[in-house]
């Protein structure tokens, strides 16, 4: 038989991405949920100046559970009811089990060397101790490429395509130019809605027709922002497929196909509805098994979340916590900062 001749190079990347070997991962699809999208034509307001986002003003429920423990601990001083106080406030949080009796051992200790009686001086203990935990990783994202490319992966819903929209905003912002590409092309409506961010943000996008391949519409954004000198393409992807399609396998391949264009892929970042708590980390983990990840960026922090989920992530999936939803305006994107992130908490 002959060779089959690819028309040009894009082809010819799909063409090897296919025949190389897929992950052995479970085909299993995420459940079909309806996440909400706002209607197209709606505008969205502009977030007043006042109401800035940071870590002390939205972390409404995650703030709770924390400071009721503090407020507990301080009205009855420190006795032996106040590890279960902590430790129920830990679970209660969302910090998941491992992450609660490895953090509760290492006070208990700490404190009984340290002999901390008071209040004030086991919830600055605490605090160092969790600023500890969640911080000395690295942040940065990879920005070398011509052009990089950064892939947002994620269960439907989570909020991959606003978080695209915000950051996009804030690059452009920044003065770095950027190329959205419409990777998810399971509904027509994806490719509306990341256009809408696009032009929010001051950003091109390049999309192809509904039902196209992803990896091919990636790869397009890629040629193009190579060809315009454009340093930045940020790729969305769709967190469902149409039945007996392996998302997992489909993710591998869009990540071999943009590598194989003019860029490189310099971040693949998981995007987690941090309000799903401890069912939206088991549901993450199967993308920590396909995709080789850099990154998470937990969204919609500032909603029912608990704060703890924080620590159940970077603990369980090993993965840095790069960047924090805290809303769905464009400036409700901060990156995570431990310090910033703790002293909320206990606020
Ligand atoms: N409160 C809050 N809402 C958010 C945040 N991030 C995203 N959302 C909302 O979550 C909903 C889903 O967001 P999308 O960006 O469409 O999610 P997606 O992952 O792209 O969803 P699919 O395209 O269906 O896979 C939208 O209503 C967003 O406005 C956040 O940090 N906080
Ligand atoms: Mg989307």
């Amino acid at each position: 038989m002959r060779p089959r001749r690819w028309r040009n190079k894009k082809q010819l990347a799909i063409a090897e991405a296919e025949s190389e070997v897929e992950p052995q991962v479970e085909a299993e699809q995420s459940p079909v949920q309806e996440a909400w999208h706002p209607p197209i034509e709606q505008e969205v307001e502009p977030e007043p100046e006042i109401d800035q986002a940071s870590f002390r003003n939205r972390l409404w429920s995650a703030r709770g559970t924390f400071s009721d423990f503090l407020a507990s601990v301080v009205s009855r001083g420190v006795d032996d009811a106040t590890w279960e106080e902590l430790e129920e406030a830990l679970i209660l949080a969302d910090a998941g089990v491992g992450t609660t009796t490895a953090m509760l051992e290492r006070l208990k200790e700490q404190a009984k060397t340290e002999k901390v009686a008071d209040p004030e001086a086991l919830a600055a203990l605490l605090k160092a101790r969790m600023t500890e935990h969640l911080g000395g990783r690295d942040l940065e994202m990879g920005t070398d490429g011509n052009p990089a490319v950064w892939l947002f992966v994620g269960v439907n819903g989570v909020g991959k395509t606003t978080t695209i929209g915000k950051l996009a905003a804030r690059e452009v912002k920044s003065g770095r130019e950027v190329v959205l590409a419409a990777g998810d092309t399971f509904r027509a409506a994806a490719a509306e809605q990341l256009g809408q961010w696009a032009d929010r943000a001051g950003a091109e996008l390049v999309r192809g027709a509904e039902g196209a391949d992803p990896s091919s519409v990636i790869y397009d954004a890629i040629e193009h922002a190579s060809a315009a000198g454009v340093p930045l393409v940020m790729a969305d992807t769709a967190g469902r497929l149409h039945t007996r399609t392996n998302l997992m396998g489909e993710l591998s391949k869009i990540h071999r196909v943009a590598g194989k264009g003019p860029g490189t892929v310099t971040e693949v970042l998981l995007v987690i509805d941090a309000s799903t708590g401890q069912n939206g980390l088991a549901q993450a983990r199967r993308f920590t098994e396909s995709a080789e990840l850099t990154g998470v960026v937990l969204t919609k922090l500032d909603g029912s979340a608990k704060g703890g989920i924080v620590m159940a992530v970077q603990d369980e999936l090993d993965i840095p916590v790069k960047l924090v939803g805290l809303g769905e305006g464009v400036e409700d994107l901060l990156e995570f900062d431990a310090v910033e992130f703790v002293e909320a908490l206990f606020s």
